[in-house]
């Protein structure tokens, strides 16, 4: 177990940039690994901290409080992480995540995974025990190579031992987590750095303020100039937005780019409201009919994973699941690799998309012909068909609700206050959601990724919360929202404006399976009508059920009216989903060989 010794009192202040204070100056005062750390991350616009406390930085939460950074102290450590992970996606800054050794430090692992798989940029932080005492596996408290653990999952793992290279340690891992794709970083901070000590001024001049740390990257003008010609050159083109544009923070130039090329846009979920879903260009109310007819493609910030299907097969027009469709495609992407990775990228423009989107702004000049009539309006048409089809489902008020009578509802509360960010998991909860509830800004809707990831929920909450101020409202499965449920504690201690809408199906997918021998519920099942609602209560927050869509929306206007910490357990027909939402086709018993 670590010492901690009485830290010494440094001044808030913090050191100039750029080390002014001489290396070689003395002084009376000391200052220790704590507050080395907190006048580094201070330095660097770090103001927020997501963790949870014990050996060996109990001392360290508490120091970082008292230094005014806010300490948002969580009941597990990867809803911290994951809250440090969207905090970073929504800010262009690192998000933090602070925790203890071993089994904090792999609570926080998946979360910092799931960073660097979705390119948000995060600093996972974690105490760790003595290196002497680990490297020769002598059983320490809470004892782990975690340095060694954290690199496969992380984009950059760094770990400091003295303390005058807390500055560099920081330094590195800001640039890391913010440069070029963006990811999750690992910083290991054994016990005993937060107890050394040194002198003062010479502490703080080895303090770094990084400079640029995300550095613009131009696109060659070449790249650019081969992409416009071959947009140019199309029929029937389409513009993909992914959650990279969405990072990428230039929504005027983007809308602008869509707007002056005519060409019609889908957004992938998180860059829904990038241009508000009710723009005349969006082909998402069409999307089965634009991808596999589109002949060249744009990708801006979107890989061609599986949530593009690989950009080939059926989806794209290809006879069977493993061809190719036939479409061209532009890849604007900061990532030099992503290029080529599924199928073959005719037009990779690389460098960061706000310089990307501006130099093709520049190029498309005025005498930019808008795609073919034929195009925009056979997309307009499927539009107008599926849009009026979808209006009269959600018009339907059956008893017990559904997805969809219950989301109409979301839908309008969504529509009334545009700035509300939105958290979103489940199966039938988060697709649903999706493709009902309009966005009309950038940057809203959060959720559960490129893993399609359940436990997001509560952490993102709070984050959304603490990071933007506006109003939250999570649309969550019953299933998803089990995995952070607790958290609902800290929503209420933070007193956050958090409307949680549990879409309580009895289940994961549905709540009708039962085990054939009769034994045992059925793996996917839940406790029948249980009433999620108490438990916000326990904690002084708002609950309420709502068996109607009337029940629900006076329920979400209330929590949005009052800001209060509020929890609704909609009751939904336990029957109306689909087994695995709307990718069924994955299950290996379904999936085509
Ligand atoms: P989605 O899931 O929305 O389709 P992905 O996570 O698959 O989006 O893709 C995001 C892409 O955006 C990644 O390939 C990443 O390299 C890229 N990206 C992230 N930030 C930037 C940026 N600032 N400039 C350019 N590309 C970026
Ligand atoms: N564990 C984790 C961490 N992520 C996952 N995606 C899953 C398990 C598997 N899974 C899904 O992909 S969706 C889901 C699970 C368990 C829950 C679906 O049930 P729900 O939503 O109640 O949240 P619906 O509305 O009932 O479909
Ligand atoms: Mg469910």
């Amino acid at each position: 177990m670590a010492t901690v010794t009485q830290p010494s009192i440094a001044p808030s202040a913090s050191p100039a940039a750029g080390g002014q204070v001489s290396a070689n100056a003395q002084s009376q005062e000391q200052i220790d690994g704590f507050h080395l750390l907190i006048d580094a991350l201070k330095l660097n616009g770090i103001d927020t901290v997501f963790g949870l406390p014990g050996i060996p930085i109990t001392d360290l939460t508490r120091m970082l409080q008292a230094e005014g950074l806010r300490m948002i102290a969580f009941r597990h450590e990867q809803n911290a992480g994951y809250a440090a992970s969207i905090a970073g996606f929504l800010t262009q800054k690192p998000g933090i995540c602070l925790t203890v050794s071993a089994p904090g430090f792999l609570n926080g692992l998946t979360a910092l995974a799931h960073a660097t798989t979705n390119c948000f940029p995060m600093i996972l932080v974690s105490g760790s025990s003595e290196r002497e005492v680990v490297d020769l596996q002598q059983g320490d408290y809470e004892e782990m190579d975690q340095l060694a653990i954290a690199k496969p999952v992380a984009k950059a793992a760094f770990r400091v031992l003295n303390a005058e290279d807390i500055g560099v340690g920081v330094a590195r891992a800001i640039r890391a987590a913010v440069s070029g794709r963006p990811g999750g970083v690992y910083l290991d901070l054994p016990a005993k750095l937060f107890a050394q000590s040194m002198d003062a001024a010479a502490g703080r001049a080895t303090l770094i303020k990084v400079v640029d740390p995300a550095p613009r990257q131009i696109p060659a003008p070449e790249a650019v100039k081969r992409a416009l010609d071959l947009l140019k050159g199309a029929k029937k083109p389409l513009i993909v937005l992914g959650k990279g544009a969405a990072y990428a923070q230039c929504d005027a130039d983007i809308r602008a780019l869509v707007e002056k090329t005519g060409i019609p846009y889908l957004p992938m979920s998180m860059a829904k409201g990038l241009l508000p879903d009710t723009h005349p260009q969006s082909a998402s109310a069409a999307r089965s009919y634009v991808l596999p007819e589109a002949d060249v493609v744009m990708l801006i910030g979107a890989r061609l994973n599986w949530l593009l299907s690989h950009g080939k097969g059926k989806t794209w027009g290809a006879k069977s699941h493993k061809d190719w469709g036939g479409q061209k495609f532009i890849q604007v992407d900061i990532s030099p690799q992503e290029a080529d990775s599924n199928v073959k990228i005719d037009a990779p423009v690389v460098g960061d998309i706000a310089s990307c989107v501006s130099a093709m702004l520049a190029g498309i000049g005025s005498a930019w012909q808008k795609p073919p009539a034929e195009w925009t309006g056979a997309i307009d048409e499927r539009k107008h068909k599926n849009v009026a089809k979808m209006a009269e489902t959600l018009a339907k008020d059956p008893s017990p609700m559904n997805f969809h009578s219950a989301l109409n509802v979301v839908r309008d509360i969504v529509k009334a206050n545009p700035e509300a960010m939105l958290v979103n998991e489940g199966a039938n909860a988060l697709d649903f959601t999706r493709s009902i509830v309009d966005m009309y800004k950038p940057r809203k809707r959060i959720d559960v990724g490129t893993w399609g990831i359940m436990g997001i929920g509560m952490g993102y909450c709070v984050a959304a919360a603490v990071t933007t101020g506006q109003q939250v409202i999570a649309i969550e499965g019953d299933s998803a929202f089990g995995f952070s449920g607790m958290e609902v504690e800290t929503i209420c201690r933070y007193n956050l404006p958090v409307c949680i809408v549990i879409m309580n199906n009895n289940g994961v997918y549905r709540g009708t399976d039962t085990d054939p021998t009769g034994r045992d519920p059925a793996p996917t099942v839940f406790v029948k009508n249980a009433r999620y609602d108490k438990i916000i209560e326990a904690f002084g927050g708002v609950g309420a059920n709502a068996t109607n869509p009337a029940e629900l929306r006076k329920a979400m206007e209330e929590a949005i009216r009052s800001r209060k910490p509020t929890l609704i357990n909609a009751v939904i027909d336990e029957a109306a989903g689909t087994e695995s939402g709307r990718i069924t086709s994955l299950n290996p018993s379904v999936k085509k060989k």
